[in-house]
């Protein structure tokens, strides 16, 4: 049957490029009548019959998937086939979409030739019109074309379309993303006029020395005899097609000017409308480069994913995508893992990012076969891999963001990529080609690969790095691999919370000529909203037994489009322009082409987060690559401060002067703050003070009463600020597991470490509670059940005035690190070190003076600038789908938790301390696997820390680096409570 055969497809057309033709055409989507079998022996065998009845059929959008409208459920893997692997045979249980549609076709349509095009159906599929099989085709991702006009019937029209979701292309197909059958992209029915434009190959240059173009315009008709002219008005051409031809003083293409000149391919019988982007794509020295100039990736990995449409994405969403890449500072995607919808590229031409556009191929699965049968190394299935990599080229080539052919991913090594590089070559000489997962990258003109550890990336950009064992015995090959640019093509893991040690990366990234950069795993949250569902779903929640968790669940986005912390993070840390000082500042163009010349500077001067000053900046214009310097104002550096005494901070900025297609003038495009020379301390600091401690400290009617705070006598709790109830702070060390702190199935995970030592277990005994003159000190020992280790800590009241100062000192004590110790493995790190209390829930609204807006840790904080900010307890939460530990916000020199009257609590840190506030507990959000298991208490939870360990990004890759492991030691931090009073 042709859904198990390796035959590729069977009446299709040539593959062509995707044109924007003159010729009458005609949108098949919309409402279509669909009926789904379980199998292909059930589905009806007349589906193509004019006489078969359809009215008692559901109604199915297309495009879309069947799965995600009320028919049988979407299924979520990451690399298992969720099917025996037994290639090239589909499973017995293979449901089967049958479609149709009747269609008018107007009075106006020209009787000549018609082509019916489908850009995507997953996985199979056969199409009959008005009872004629026109053919088969696999290839999920890809467009099919088949002759239409000698079936065509003036008025109605009857299409059918049975639709496999398994086929012997689904081997292909194992990306790690969830398997969503239909026909997902556009379907229309185009004329085909005798004399018409039948394919274009626009091939482009640029001399970066001599600012000339090259331009050479192939194209095809349906007659040879007749002559195609290529139209650039902008240029004042009007040519044959031919070529090639130099054009001088033309503007180059760059994803930073993304110039376009529109030009017309005209033949007697069509147009086509192109956009001409000039610009070279070449190897050089070790190094890829375009126009001459080596190009640095700041990227992001984007599957096509829509929360209620799944991979049948609008041109809205994918504008969106692309907008919101540009505002990020993100300059290239990789398709990942297949071409997207033909609009993308058009919308990437325009507003300018670097694409390596990838082909619909990927054998993951073969992993649990130690790929035996891995079809890339046998020549049976070279027919369907090549069909595929043609499509892709022969579909994306006009588009000049498309710098870079990708062969596919994780297909492991094999005989038949050697032809897909042979191929390409010969047909597109002007890009050159990717593959990451042949280690010999003998097909492949970079050298690639992801989630590197940091050290290894330093190897690879010295090429110091290890032979790998493909090219060790084989010195030309090495020397070539050794030879290649090194692409990251994916790492940091956004999965959850993270990820953890992004600028630790580009630190590196720029350090090494060689690097050129990568691409974050991955753009968005695959979570899917089903209808009439509040929780996005990821695999399992439909208690199949072979699925990937919410291993989908990884990207920069929340499945709604909104972005995370981490997007947040990614953008400051790939700012291109980069700013330092602060006496003199200096500016440095971190771009390739452009000039800072788009941006204006702007400076603001902050005392205790408050305004004092601000003004702009006179910035020279700055080359690619180049920096300048710049003086501060002069009463900045005269440090003669505006206002009083406190800590003053110098922000200053880069904005879009003007706007642009994908932001407003005034966005901000790169910021730094500096400190500036202080003039004394702000009132309320928590410095040392001439008031003496409060001889207060005293037991009376059962209870112990210092300064406000009141509290128990045996268990040494504070029980009340100032008449205000409270569960008082004592030692916390957890929290609840990030998914980078579960590791990938079991390694690196932190978290089996601290559960081994039982710190999500800590039981605290009281050991002293003792009532001193003028202070109140309680003794404890922190442990678990089960086992001898334990944490002392001593926590030490004071007070002054109305505010309390707790000192807490901490002591591990017994075997943590392992060896001879108590636990094995060693517990290297804490997930955190600090106080947890409880208030009341009317105190929901949170003021501070720190690092925000948004939640950071220590290996993901270049985000955060200190303000003063304020939000409520609600607006606290990042929304990561799975919750997990999140919205902490660090380097609080303050914070107050007040009620709607003012009402509460302010808590100082000495100088900073991490803040935490949530309607639940950590363990209510450790419990929990979708937002709608968090439900609040009668509290509100206050963390305050003095540290948290990193994230890194361990989910898959590295975990958090030395310098943001929480280590277990000794140590001591304060903070000081002082009551809140409305008015
Ligand atoms: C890599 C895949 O290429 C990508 O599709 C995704 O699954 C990612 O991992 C993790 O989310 S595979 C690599 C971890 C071996």
């Amino acid at each position: 049957m042709y859904f198990e055969d390796l035959v590729p497809g069977t009446g299709r057309r040539e593959p062509r490029a995707w044109l924007r033709s003159s010729a009458p055409v005609i949108s098949l989507n919309g409402r279509w009548r669909f009926k789904l079998s379980p199998g292909p022996a059930e589905a009806p065998a007349d589906v193509m019959s004019s006489d078969l009845v359809d009215d008692d059929w559901d109604e199915l959008a297309v495009p879309g998937h069947w799965v995600l409208q009320g028919h049988d459920r979407p299924r979520y893997t990451n690399t298992a086939f969720p099917f025996p692997i037994d290639p090239p045979r589909p499973p017995a249980a293979n449901p089967t979409g049958d479609h149709r549609r009747w269609f008018d076709l107007p009075a106006s349509w020209p009787g000549e030739r018609a082509v019916l095009r489908f850009e995507g159906v997953d996985s199979c599929f056969k199409v009959w019109l008005n009872g004629v099989e026109l053919g088969t085709s696999k290839g999920s991702r890809l467009p099919s074309e088949f002759e239409a006009g000698a079936h065509l019937r003036p008025g109605r029209n009857l299409l059918a379309v049975r639709v496999h979701q398994w086929s012997s292309g689904s081997y292909l197909e194992d990306q790690d993303m969830w398997w969503l059958p239909g026909i997902f992209r556009d379907v229309t029915l185009r004329s085909r006029p005798a004399g018409g434009v039948e394919d274009v190959f626009v091939h482009t240059g640029f001399d970066q020395v001599s600012g000339a173009g090259t331009l050479q315009v192939d194209g095809v008709t349906t007659d040879p005899a007749y002559a195609v002219r290529v139209l650039v008005p902008e240029l004042g051409l009007d040519l044959a097609a031919g070529g090639p031809v130099t054009i001088p003083g033309v503007e180059p293409w760059s994803a930073e000017v993304p110039k376009l000149y529109d030009a017309t391919v005209v033949a007697p019988g069509e147009t086509v409308e192109l956009r001409i982007g000039f610009r070279t794509v070449a190897l050089e020295d070790g190094r890829l480069t375009v126009n001459g100039r080596p190009i640095f990736f700041r990227g992001v990995n984007r599957h096509e994913h829509d929360q209620y449409r799944g991979r049948a994405v609008s041109e809205d969403t994918m504008r969106q995508d692309l907008v919101l890449m540009k505002q990020h500072n993100i300059n290239a995607v990789r398709t990942a893992h297949y071409p997207p919808h033909p609009a993308f590229l058009e919308l990437c031409d325009e507003l300018g990012l670097w694409v390596i556009d990838e082909c619909d191929l990927e054998t993951h699965g073969f992993i649990y076969t130690d790929w035996q049968g891995n079809p890339a190394d046998d020549p049976d299935w070279a027919p369907m891999m090549l069909d595929r990599m043609r499509r892709m080229v022969e579909r994306d080539k006009n588009h000049p963001s498309v710098i870079i052919w990708s062969l596919g991913n994780e297909s492991h090594r094999g005989r038949n990529f050697g032809e897909l590089a042979k191929w390409t070559r010969q047909r597109d000489p002007g890009r050159p080609l990717f593959y990451e997962r042949d280690r010999s990258y003998e097909f492949s003109d970079f050298y690639s690969l992801m989630y590197t550890p940091i050290d290894e990336l330093e190897r690879i950009g010295t090429r110091t790095e290890d032979a790998p064992a493909e090219t060790a015995a084989d010195p030309p090959l090495e020397a070539r691999r050794r030879a290649l640019p090194f692409v990251l093509c994916e790492y940091a893991h956004a999965m959850g919370n993270g990820p953890g040690g992004l600028a630790d990366y580009q630190r590196v990234f720029e350090r090494y000529p060689r690097l050129q950069g990568g691409f974050v795993w991955e753009w968005i949250d695959h979570g899917i909203l089903l209808p009439g569902a509040t929780d996005h779903v990821y695999g399992g929640d439909f208690g199949e037994k072979v699925h990937g968790g919410n291993f989908c669940i990884d990207g920069l986005l929340f499945p709604d489009r909104t972005p995370s912390p981490g997007l947040t993070e990614y953008k400051k840390v790939i700012e291109p322009v980069r700013i330092t000082g602060p006496d003199p500042l200096r500016i440095e163009n971190l771009q390739d082409f452009a000039t800072l010349d788009h941006l204006t500077f702007g400076w603001t001067e902050e005392l205790e987060g408050q305004q004092v000053a601000a003004g702009t900046l006179t910035v020279p214009s700055i080359p690619a690559g180049a920096s300048a310097t710049v003086p501060l104002p002069g009463t900045l550096v005269t440090g003669a401060p505006a206002g009083g005494a406190g800590e003053r901070l110098l922000t200053v900025s880069a904005v879009l002067a003007n706007d642009e297609p994908w932001a407003a003038a005034g966005h901000e495009i790169a910021w730094t703050q500096f400190a500036l020379p202080s003039n004394g301390l702000p009132r309320g600091s928590s410095a040392p003070t001439t008031q003496r401690p409060a001889r207060s400290a005293r037991r009376a009617d059962g209870r112990v009463v210092l300064g406000t705070g009141v509290f128990d006598p045996r268990s040494g709790l504070l029980v009340e600020l100032n008449g205000l109830p409270v569960d008082g702070p004592r030692l916390d060390l957890w929290r609840a597991p990030t998914d980078n702190d579960n590791g990938q199935g079991g390694n690196n995970a932190a978290v089996s470490a601290w559960r081994a030592a039982g710190l999500d277990r800590l039981g605290h005994r009281v050991e002293a509670v003792e009532v001193e003159e003028t202070e109140l000190v309680v003794r404890s020992r922190v442990a678990p059940d089960g086992l001898g280790l334990a944490v002392r800590a001593t926590y030490r009241w004071t007070a002054v005035g109305e505010r309390l100062t707790l000192t807490v000192d901490v002591q591990p004590e017994g075997g943590w690190d392992g060896p001879g110790g108590t636990i094995k493995p060693a517990c290297e790190s804490w997930p955190r070190l600090g106080l947890r209390m409880a208030l009341p829930r009317s105190l929901d609204r949170v003021r501070w003076f720190g690092g925000g807006p948004a939640e950071a840790y220590a290996d993901s904080r270049q985000a955060a600038r200190i303000g003063r900010y304020s939000a409520t307890v609600d607006e606290l939460q990042t929304p990561y789908v799975v919750p997990q530990e999140n919205g902490s916000r660090i380097d609080v020199r303050w914070a107050e938790v007040s009620d709607a009257e003012g009402n509460g609590v302010r808590v100082d840190g000495a100088p900073v301390f991490q803040l935490t506030a949530r309607r639940w507990t950590t363990e209510d959000l450790e419990r929990a696997r979708h937002r709608s298991d968090l439900t609040a208490r009668d509290r509100v939870y206050l963390n305050l820390d003095l540290a948290q360990n990193g994230l890194g990004s361990a989910s898959c890759g590295p975990g958090a680096l030395p310098q943001y492991v929480l280590a277990p030691r000794p140590r001591t931090f304060a903070v000081t409570f002082s009551p809140l009073s409305a008015g």
